[in-house]
């Protein structure tokens, strides 16, 4: 049988399932482990599933027999996709099972930041609640009938304009590499440019993959062009966007909030200025983060795996 290592805790479903074509190992700690353990446990495998680690030179050299990595994430950033091109070396990655689950996030943290959810959750329970009079100080915005421009409409882009249209009546425009008529026909969302859709959303949510031509596609002139009303929400990889960029467009109040799932640094420095901001909602990564889902994937990736092993095209190569 062949030799895989999972590196993190994974359903019992999962390897019940693995177990009948692999001898597997997984880590089952809460904390990750860490680079020189994982280098030693994969020493002699033929499959490694993984979340996001990075698959480097030095790791592909510390496990020659390895043939497959199987992400158990839709983003595959991690990959050298040269380099395990010309090492042999099959990468998979599971979309499809998460887009409603990250969805749901990304629309999370709209209203949290339209509502002040976060922000006001944490003033109710410091006891701050006081009587007002006159202007209501805890007023947001609207997210019923806004403008949301969504970058990037893959799948899970597309989830979430269902949820805009649907549930929210939003105006919704997107940009992406290529065009999606069938999406434009059965939404109703309009395709845009980059400098439009930034003009006119009130909502502008980053739902792209991370690779060479995304990465720092939000900078300090894609930041002036949005309305000084607009809420940024950030649910692809922290890289795609210009932190620091963004941290100026907060203090100078080009822009009015912000909402986080994903950081350059993850997990993000505690000094990082986003974190003393109230008008910045933020998560710890946790786009697909459910029970369900997260097993889900951890199946998708255990069968990515087996067909890649078995000599079978697997369903989600990348690689
Ligand atoms: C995270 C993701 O891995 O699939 C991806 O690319 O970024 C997410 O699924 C997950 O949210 C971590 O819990």
């Amino acid at each position: 049988k062949p030799k895989v290592y999972v590196s993190q805790p994974i359903a019992k479903e999962v390897k019940e399932y693995l177990a009948q074509y692999c001898d597997f190992k997984v880590w089952e700690n809460e904390e990750p482990i860490k680079r020189e353990d994982l280098l030693k446990e994969i020493a002699d495998v033929d499959g490694l599933i993984t979340s996001g680690r990075r698959i480097t030179e030095n790791l592909l050299n510390h496990a020659p027999n390895l043939k497959v990595v199987s992400n158990l994430s839709v983003g595959y950033n991690n990959f050298d996709l040269e380099l395990m091109k010309s090492r042999n070396v099959i990468g998979t990655n599971t979309p499809g099972v998460l887009d409603e689950t990250v969805a749901d996030l990304a629309f999370g943290l709209i209203l949290a930041s339209a509502r002040r959810i976060a922000e006001l959750d944490q003033l109710v329970k410091a006891g701050k609640w006081e009587p007002t009079s006159g202007d209501d100080p805890f007023v947001g915005v609207d997210v019923y009938g806004a403008t949301l421009g969504i970058i990037g409409m893959g799948r899970i882009g597309e989830s979430i304009a269902r949820r805009a249209k649907l549930g929210f009546n939003m105006d919704v425009l997107y940009y992406n590499r290529s065009r999606k008529p069938n999406v434009e026909d059965e939404l109703g969302v309009k395709y845009s440019d980059k400098e439009s859709l930034l003009q006119q959303s009130d909502f502008v949510l980053l739902m792209t993959p991370l690779t060479p031509e995304t990465q720092g596609m939000i900078g300090e002139k894609e930041f002036k062009l949005m309305k000084k009303s607009a809420i940024f929400i950030n649910v692809s990889r922290g890289q795609t966007i210009d932190e620091q960029a963004l941290i100026k467009a907060l203090e100078n109040k080009e822009i009015h909030a912000a909402a986080l799932d994903v950081f350059e640094q993850e997990p993000v420095n505690k000094d990082n200025p986003l974190l003393k901001m109230p008008n910045v909602v933020t998560t710890p990564h946790i786009g697909s983060a459910s029970r369900k889902t997260t097993d889900a994937m951890a199946m998708k990736a255990a069968k990515n795996m087996v067909a890649a092993l078995t000599g079978e095209e697997p369903e989600n190569r990348v690689v």
